[in-house]
C-alpha cells in the first residue's frame, strides 16, 4: 500500500504554501491534521526549493524547523527533514527525525552523505542537476526516465560508499527539478525504470507546474485554484501507486488518501 508524506513548509516563500506555516504553533496544528488524515510522515522544510529560489542561511532554516520537529516528536508524529544542509539534517535527527530528505541526492552539501551515515538515519535521495536558481539550464534529456534512473543509481552508489546501508535509501525522481513539464510526464510514464533500482520510491507531484499545464490544456482560461491542483495531485498519486511507488509527497493528504483508497478498491486490495 502506497504511503503518504504530508508537506509542511515552514518557509515564507515556497511556491504554493509559502508563508502559511511560519508560526510554529500553526505549523504543528497543520501537521497534526495531516497525521490524523493518514500521513505516515510529516516532511518538514525550512528552505524553499521552488524554481528561482535563493538559498537561506542554515541557521534561519534550523530556527524554522527545529521547534516543529521537537513538538511533533513529543507528540509521537514521525517526521522527515527536507534540507540540503548536512548540519540541519544532523540537528533535525538529534531532535527526533528519522529520515533526511535531500532533493539534491547529497550533491548540494559534500558532507551530507557521511553525516547521514554517522547519524544512522534513512535518506531520500532526489534527482537533481543543480541549484534552483538555474535548474532549467540543465533540462536536456534524450530519454528522461532512463537518464534519471541512471543518475539516481550513481547517487545510491555514492551513499553506499559513504556508509549508508542500502535498506536505508529511498529514491525520488525529483519531479519539477531540472525538468520541463513534458520531461516530468516522461519520467512519470517511465517510473518502472526508477522502481527497478530496487529501493523504496518516493514521488512528489503536489501542485507542481506540470499539473497546471495539463489543467490549462483541459480548461483554457479557468482560474487555477488550489483545489484543482489538489484534485490533479490526487489523480497522479493514484497513478503513481499503480506504478508501484512506496510513498507520495502531498499538500492535501485527505484528497490523496481518498484517491489511494479508490485505486486500492479497483485493484481489489
Ligand atoms: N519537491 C519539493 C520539495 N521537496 N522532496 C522530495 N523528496 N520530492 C519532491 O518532489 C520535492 C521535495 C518542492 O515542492 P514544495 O515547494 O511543494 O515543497
Amino acid at each position: 500500500m502506497t504511503g503518504i508524506w504530508g508537506i509542511l513548509n515552514t518557509t515564507p516563500d515556497s511556491f504554493s504554501d509559502g508563508g502559511r506555516y511560519v508560526d510554529p504553533s500553526v505549523a504543528i496544528d497543520r501537521a497534526r491534521l495531516m497525521h490524523s488524515q493518514g500521513a505516515l510522515i510529516i516532511d518538514v522544510g525550512g528552505e524553499s526549493t521552488r524554481p528561482g529560489a535563493v538559498r537561506v542561511d542554515p541557521r534561519i532554516e534550523r530556527e524554522r524547523v527545529l521547534p516543529v520537529i521537537e513538538a511533533l516528536t513529543d507528540a509521537g508524529i514521525p517526521t522527515s527533514i527536507d534540507t540540503l544542509n548536512a548540519d540541519t539534517a544532523a540537528a533535525a535527527v538529534r531532535a527526533g527525525t528519522r529520515i533526511v530528505n535531500d532533493v539534491s541526492g547529497g550533491l548540494a552539501d559534500e558532507r551530507m552523505l557521511a553525516t547521514v551515515a554517522d547519524l544512522g538515519a534513512d535518506i531520500a535521495l532526489g534527482h537533481w542537476r543543480g541549484p534552483s536558481e538555474d535548474m532549467y539550464a540543465h533540462a536536456t534529456y534524450a530519454r528522461a526516465a532512463r537518464e534519471v534512473a541512471g543518475e539516481l543509481r550513481a547517487r545510491v552508489e555514492a551513499a553506499n560508499a559513504a556508509g549508508i546501508a542500502p535498506a536505508r535509501i529511498i529514491v525520488d525522481p525529483g519531479i519539477g527539478f531540472a525538468k520541463t513539464a513534458e520531461q516530468n510526464w516522461e519520467v512519470l510514464r517511465g517510473l518502472d525504470e526508477i522502481t527497478a533500482l530496487g529501493h523504496r520510491v518516493l514521488v512528489g507531484t503536489s501542485r507542481k507546474r506540470l499539473l497546471a499545464d495539463a489543467l490549462h490544456r483541459a480548461s483554457g482560461p479557468d482560474p487555477l485554484s488550489e483545489r484543482r491542483r489538489d484534485l490533479a495531485t490526487a489523480v497522479t498519486s493514484a497513478l503513481a501507486a499503480r506504478a508501484g511507488v512506496w510513498a507520495v509527497r502531498v499538500h492535501d493528504v485527505a484528497a490523496t488518501r481518498d484517491a489511494l483508497a479508490v485505486a486500492g478498491a479497483w485493484d481489489g486490495a
